[in-house]
């Protein structure tokens, strides 16, 4: 799969900043929110194309955002999303009910925190495993998990950002992982934490309804093709 991000006036993008440890972060998930991956291409600096092997595992509507800031002073974070359409037999899962516990590779992820529109709140997720605490949780991405959130239906994107002192490199952390998240409006969000332990990723997800937020509810921000998806 590869694509290339371009300035308002058609030029390849060429330069980025380091954001979260990496120069941009690909975000795939199918329209009912199966087929999460995060992955992170390389860029070919002189053609600004971005690249990374890639594999459509099942048939669906996938949306492709690309989260990155160019660098340079007075730029902003951006997600730029695309929709991609897999041929072949889709069936979409069920719609879920809120989970906030989810189990991977015999890990228990438990989410805590509640989200409200227009309201940054903390959210922690927790790491055990056969009901002890994981404290070996291995550093990802400038912290010891990372956190994206979607809202269920138009797949909205989330900045979220972790919370907490930075990881040493080589040091491990845990059982909890904080992070700052703030929903446009009420509704249902789908979220994704990557973490890694044993020098492996894992991915829990957890869907969490907002509740309306107060007098400071932003109006809803639709989601566009190709354009910035999300708030800050
Ligand atoms: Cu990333």
């Amino acid at each position: 799969m590869s694509f290339t991000i371009v300035d308002p006036g058609g030029t390849p993008l060429l330069d980025y900043a380091n954001v979260h440890d990496k120069q941009l972060h690909l975000i795939v998930v199918r329209s009912d929110g199966q087929h999460f991956a995060h992955v992170h291409p390389r860029l070919d600096a002189a053609t600004g194309t971005w690249s990374t092997p890639w594999t459509w595992n099942a048939a669906g509507t996938y949306r492709v955002f690309a989260d990155f800031q160019p660098a340079g002073a007075g730029s902003a974070k951006l997600t730029l999303t695309r929709t991609v359409q897999v041929a072949g037999a889709f069936v979409p899962a069920v719609a879920s009910a809120t989970r906030t516990v989810d189990e991977i590779a015999g890990y228990t992820v438990k989410l805590d925190g509640a989200l409200t529109a227009g309201v940054s709140h903390q959210l922690t997720a927790t790491v055990t495993r056969d009901g002890r605490p994981v404290m070996t949780l291995q550093p990802y991405l400038g912290a010891y998990g990372h956190l994206v959130a979607l809202r269920e239906g138009d797949l909205a994107y989330l900045h979220v950002h972790p919370e907490g002192a930075e990881p040493v490199p080589g040091g491990t952390g845990g059982p909890a992982v904080s992070f700052a998240a703030t929903a446009p409006t009420a509704g249902r969000y789908l979220l994704y934490l990557d973490f890694k332990v044993q020098d492996t990723v894992h991915t829990a997800s957890f869907v969490v309804d907002a509740a309306p937020g107060g007098t400071n509810e932003p109006a809803p921000e639709p989601s566009r093709d190709a354009g910035h998806a999300g708030g800050h």
